[in-house]
């Protein structure tokens, strides 16, 4: 049985490798189906995929859920549900992701115990060092840019707060909000440990090369990140 340090060493880990995370909403999906979009995008390289589907009844969505389970497990990839700690657990999933009006980290990590990864949706420095002393495993920080999917809900936090939040929070920050392939790098370099994205690659027609594009530019950050700094 491993130490409950061990499994935090693991979650700050994996929890740190995400790369792009591929959140859905199927509404937003050509043609029939959320299971075709994500896996383009898994065929791609996209290892790390939040099932957010907010207007499903319980029972439409852990149907939903126990078909991406196996869809991301056949890829090797890890499997979040928005806002439902029961749904990720009886799932299978690796973790949950909690929105600002779901229950706390602290309280997620106090039913699910060490098995289920947390993420946590902040907006601003405050609600992420909140998520982070709850015991939150990383933490998507938006909308950075304008978004449809936040039109009036939320202002765009921008570049220049997602690097103060960055150097402010010692858990991995992901980039969320209007986040195309053309800002892998600038996300990267304001301390970003990866990207979160809806529509650039779920409403794409071409999901499989849309995804590859945003591969690409994480790959290319982390090939110039080593040539820069060797350590
Ligand atoms: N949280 C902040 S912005 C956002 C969420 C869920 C929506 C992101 O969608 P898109 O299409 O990638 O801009």
């Amino acid at each position: 049985m491993g130490s409950p340090g061990r499994y935090k060493d693991l979650r700050a880990e994996i929890a740190r490798n995400l790369g792009v995370y591929l959140v859905t909403d199927r509404r937003l999906a050509p043609g029939a189906g959320l299971l075709r979009p994500v896996e383009e995008a898994l065929k791609s390289g996209v290892r790390a995929v939040q099932l957010r589907e907010k207007d499903l009844d319980g029972r439409s969505l852990v149907t939903l859920a126990r078909d991406m389970r196996s869809l991301s497990a056949d890829y090797g990839a890890r499997l979040f549900i928005n806002d439902r700690v029961d749904v990720a657990m009886s799932v299978g999933a690796d973790g949950v992701h909690l929105g600002q009006k779901s229950m706390p980290a602290r309280d997620a990590r106090g039913a699910a115990g060490e098995g289920l990864l947390i993420g946590v949706s902040a907006h601003g420095l405050k609600e992420a060092l909140l998520a982070r002393e709850d015991g939150a495993d990383f933490i998507t920080l938006g909308p950075v840019f304008h978004t449809p999917a936040k039109a009036g809900y939320a202002e765009p936090v921008g570049p220049a707060k997602l690097h103060t939040v960055c150097a402010s929070v010692d858990i991995p920050v992901y980039a969320i909000g209007g986040i195309k392939d053309i800002h892998v790098g600038r996300m990267m370099e304001a301390g970003a440990a990866g990207v979160a994205v809806i529509s650039a690659i779920i409403a794409s027609d071409d999901a499989r090369g849309s995804a590859a594009e945003f591969m690409r530019q994480l790959k290319a950050y982390k090939g110039r990140r080593s040539y820069h700094d060797p350590a």
